[in-house]
């Protein structure tokens, strides 16, 4: 993992879609949050590629949701919202510095990339969420894609659990088989064999923590989880995301790791 794509959150960031019932979020705090976020990622090794600001689409700071990018392929994704499927063509041209061929999922599938944990960095299986965003059609033609290359994936049902928008709404995948996750997700199959590092119900915002290289980046404030984190061995970076929270956001949403 070398480089980051991100993209600031547009001036019309509020008028985005969100559950959350902690009221509107302020766009000036929002970019300096998301400042420090890029900082954090170029702390981490990573090279930035800076998107511009979009206001046609208030949601496109949450690059994530629009591509699944691995190490011998990228997809781009087909968001299960209908406000953010134009977010996808700005997308596929950035894709394009850097991928030969960029494949993607077609109608009716819906796909968004929240919904997709590639289990660590270089390994080969993924975990394919199914929530109101991404319908099994797109799950399965995700796991088509996948596979052609040599991927093995697992599907994980998200549509029962209430307060999980996206699967990485809930989970974390660390790397040497180990996955922090909430307690609604700890019984899913998929998991089975995997370490758990259980997120306490308090905290669970903090599950969509994110590893890069030798960092864990997870959100201010959730100290149990950082904690324990660091007793394992992790080095942690703590990141205030009050304003992207509010809009139903993580730490993962905010970039495109690859
Ligand atoms: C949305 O509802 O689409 C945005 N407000 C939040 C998207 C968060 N993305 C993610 O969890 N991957």
């Amino acid at each position: 993992m070398i480089r980051a794509i991100v993209r600031p959150p547009a001036c019309n960031f509020a008028q985005g879609l969100t559950t959350c019932s902690r009221g509107a979020p302020v766009y000036e705090i929002a970019l300096e949050q998301h400042e420090v976020y890029c900082q954090a990622l170029q702390q981490c090794g990573l090279v930035l590629v800076r998107m511009e600001a979009d206001s046609r689409y208030p949601d496109s700071t949450f690059v994530e949701d629009t591509a699944v990018l691995t190490e011998r392929r990228a997809i781009i994704s087909r968001p299960g919202a209908p406000s953010r499927a134009g977010e996808r063509d700005e997308m596929s041209h950035v894709l394009a510095q850097f991928y030969p061929e960029v494949r993607g999922i077609a109608e009716p599938g819906t796909l968004d990339g929240g919904d997709v944990c590639q289990t660590g960095v270089n390994s080969d299986h993924f975990f394919i969420g199914i929530s109101e965003r991404t319908n099994e059609e797109g799950a399965r033609q995700l796991g088509r894609l996948l596979e052609q290359v040599g991927y093995t994936y697992a599907f994980v049902n998200i549509r029962h659990l209430d307060g999980l928008l996206h699967l990485k709404s809930g989970l974390a995948c660390l790397g040497d088989n180990r996955l922090v996750l909430v307690e609604e997700l700890a019984k899913q199959e998929a998991f089975r064999g995997f370490d758990l590092i259980p997120v306490a119900p308090t905290e669970g915002y903090a599950a969509n923590c994110v590893q890069v290289n030798e960092y864990v980046l997870v959100a201010a404030g959730y100290s149990v989880l950082a904690d324990t984190l660091t007793s394992l061995g992790y080095e942690t970076l703590a990141l205030e995301m009050s304003e992207f929270q509010k809009m139903d956001g993580g730490l993962s949403c905010l970039s495109l790791r690859f």
